[in-house]
């Protein structure tokens, strides 16, 4: 799928995009052979990345133990990991980053959220609430479904037109800081937005726009690549996420 102005506009307006049907199954082939590996055996990630389990960011303890144990994300196989590093520098996705954004572009961060069989949901929150990219609007997220996203395993929502506010002040739960739930006090937003997608698809979004997703309510992993993307010259504000660059493109 080609870059088109009316991209722009639609992303402009909204803060995401759905484009379905980017990738074919044998650009996604690597990183899915990777991801399962991954799920079976989180020691086979090379040194570096970090394998979060379900068990790290849920506070209901009375799942079963394997429940909690599974592989809910992992983060810098972009940065550590050969077949990760070569698919964020498909040339499909980045012509249709660059036209987001602009031409000169790295990958600020990287990560995955791999929803296993009854796996927890992703409260509502910006990206940039935890970025702090400067300038704001240089942030762009690739959420690249590896798996057909649906209603039932936790698709994709967004708040249309919520990243024109900027970034929200934030509450956190003691028992879940890793969740920045944003604090938006009175303002109408419009009706969110859910975005089932096949497999293959990419759905961008500004880093402040408010989106979360569902509980997996089936079998089967929802597993998706999620490429953080800013221009080359953005820098966070804080100085330790510009020290760990997930990869330099441009
Ligand atoms: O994959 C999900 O369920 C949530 C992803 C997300 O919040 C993000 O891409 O920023």
């Amino acid at each position: 799928m080609r870059f088109q102005a009316s991209m722009k506009t639609f992303f402009d307006d909204n803060g995401y995009l759905v484009v379905e049907h980017v990738l074919t199954e044998e650009e996604m082939a690597g990183v899915r052979r990777r991801t399962d590996e991954i799920i079976a055996d989180p020691d086979s990630a090379p040194p570096g990345v970090s394998v979060g389990r379900e068990g790290d960011t849920i506070a209901d303890k009375s799942r079963t133990e394997a429940a909690n144990r599974a592989v809910r994300g992992t983060a810098f196989l972009v940065r550590f990991d050969p077949i990760f590093r070569a698919f964020a520098q498909n040339p499909n996705i980045l012509e249709l980053v660059r036209g987001l954004i602009g031409p000169r572009i790295k990958v600020f961060r990287d990560q995955m959220l791999l929803k296993p069989p009854g796996g927890q949901a992703k409260p509502v929150h910006q990206d940039q609430s935890y970025f702090r990219v400067r300038p704001e609007g240089d942030l762009v997220t690739a959420w690249i479904a590896l798996d057909p996203a649906t209603e039932e395993n936790g698709c994709m929502r967004y708040v249309p037109g919520s990243h024109k506010y900027g970034i929200f002040e934030i509450e956190t739960d003691p028992e879940k800081p890793v969740h920045h739930i944003p604090v938006t006090g009175a303002i109408q937003f419009r009706e969110e937005v859910r975005c089932p997608v096949p497999a293959g698809s990419i759905i961008f979004h500004h880093g402040c726009t408010l989106h979360s997703s569902e509980v997996n309510r089936t079998n089967t992993w929802r597993r998706a690549v999620i490429l953080h993307y800013t221009t080359a010259s953005a820098r966070s504000d804080h100085a330790s996420l510009n020290a760990e660059v997930s990869l330099e493109i441009d």
